[in-house]
């Protein structure tokens, strides 16, 4: 299976702010995956992951879902999300699955740097660990994340990249929803409170 990109955008949104007037630069920004799961005539999209909706209903209807789900032959399964220019990140959230299965999340990994990662596992070059390790380790998963519930990742120092990934060892990753606050470099200079 080879990367996805999605073009289009479910209309509902509801956006975690936080605890600061800090945009969510992840917003509805190109995003790839690994790969991409298809249930039910319908593929869960690594753009569900960046569309604004952090949480549907369950069970997942196809007509409310906003879920990312890579595929079951994806043993080192990613999502990648091109903050469009590089940005100084203080705060990443990440929302687990909101119907079932949130122990699927476990042992994950977020990598923020300005190496590009859109290649699937199935592409030249593309897929596992060695193609994120150019991006530095900037958080491990060391304790469960409730169904639909919400990590906050933050950082005293900012990480600077355009490229935040997330992979997952478990080996599924599912998420509602990737949030990634902060500034973009050009336009931070006068942001001494970062
Ligand atoms: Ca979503």
């Amino acid at each position: 299976m080879l990367a996805v990109h999605t073009p289009t955008w479910p209309m509902r949104a509801s956006i975690h702010a936080g605890d600061d007037d800090l945009p969510n630069l992840a917003l509805r920004q190109a995003v790839y995956a690994s790969s991409v799961y298809l249930w039910d005539n319908t593929y869960l999209y690594p753009g569900y992951a960046v569309d604004g909706v952090t949480e549907y209903p369950s069970p997942l209807d196809a007509s409310t879902l906003s879920l990312f789900h890579s595929n079951y032959s994806d043993p080192t399964p990613w999502i990648s999300v091109d903050l469009g220019a590089v940005a100084l990140v203080k705060r990443v959230v990440i929302i687990n699955r909101c119907d079932c299965c949130p122990e699927r999340l476990q042992n994950a990994e977020l990598r923020i740097g300005n190496v590009s990662i859109t290649r699937g596992i199935n592409a030249a070059g593309g897929g596992d660990t060695r193609n994120i390790t150019g991006d530095p380790l900037v958080w491990r998963q060391d304790a469960d994340v409730g169904m639909c519930a919400s990590k906050i990742i933050a950082f005293d120092t900012p990480k600077v990249g355009r490229w935040v990934t997330l992979q997952n060892k478990y080996p599924l990753l599912q998420i509602s929803e990737i949030q990634v606050f902060g500034y973009y470099a050009a336009s931070a200079g006068g942001c001494a409170h970062l």
